[in-house]
């Protein structure tokens, strides 16, 4: 009995030798090694999302006649865990920019979130559908790619302004985000278990396993650059589109 309990004691231990460490470890989130079985890799390199399944990646490409010309595409990805964002720039504008950026001011953009199934609600400007998060961040510093520590927004009512806007409900360093830049490119990643832990104002709380996102972009002094998904002028007066819906591939 006694060597039985021994032999449990040991397996246990080996158990918990061998438990990879989760990518929500509260003591260092967000900067955790990725699951080996991550599909995708925020590391600059790309190959990995040629890899995946075509049919379950959402794309949005730069509409011809849009107002901007500066973002060419973005792609998303979405499984249980993390939401990942694919960009493209166009060289030439996004090279000027990186110039501007080397006084040290950022490179903003803003993902767009639409999570309660309501395309009237939230913020509805700068796209067709009412969206009610922005994770806002930076793409670059000091001339060059940096993670992208996204601060998370949520629309609503604002006590102390007396009106509706965004407040903000999760500060840098949440581990919400990362990502990483090479060249004219751009890879993301939202990780669902810390947006949906997040103590948020109104319902619902969680990322549903449908839902629409978009991206904006701005030049370091917050000009706007580029809106994604975007429709040509002669669809829309403003370019506004809808945003891109994404199914999670669970
Ligand atoms: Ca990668």
């Amino acid at each position: 009995m006694k060597k039985t309990l021994l032999m449990l004691a040991a397996a246990a231990a080996l158990f918990a030798a061998c438990k990879p460490s989760t990518p929500d470890d509260p003591d260092n989130p967000g900067n955790d090694p990725q699951e080996n079985n991550a599909p995708i890799v925020i590391d600059g390199v790309f190959d990995d999302w040629a890899a995946l399944d075509a049919s379950k990646v959402a794309v949005a490409k730069n509409t011809p006649n849009s107002p901007w010309t500066y973002a060419r595409s973005m792609r998303v990805y979405a499984d249980a865990s993390h939401i990942y964002y694919f960009i493209e720039f166009d060289k030439q504008e996004l090279a000027e920019l990186m110039e501007e950026v080397k006084g040290d001011n950022g490179l903003p953009m803003r993902v767009n979130l639409n999570i309660d199934g309501e395309f009237t609600t939230g913020y509805t400007n700068y796209s067709l559908d009412g969206y009610d998060y922005i994770i806002e961040g930076s793409l670059a510093e000091n001339g060059k790619w940096t993670s992208f520590d996204g601060t998370l927004h949520e629309w609503g009512w604002r006590e102390a302004k007396s009106d509706y806007g965004w407040n903000e409900v999760l500060a840098y360093g949440s581990g919400l985000t990362w990502g990483a830049g090479e060249g004219n490119k751009y890879e993301l990643a939202v990780d669902r278990k810390v947006f949906n832990r997040v103590e948020k104002l109104a319902e619902p709380k969680k990322i549903p396993d449908t839902f629409q996102t978009g991206l904006r972009f701005y030049t370091p002094g917050w000009g706007e650059m580029a809106n994604l998904p975007n429709a040509s002028v002669s669809d829309h007066e403003q370019g506004w589109a809808h945003l891109l819906e994404i199914k999670t591939n669970k």
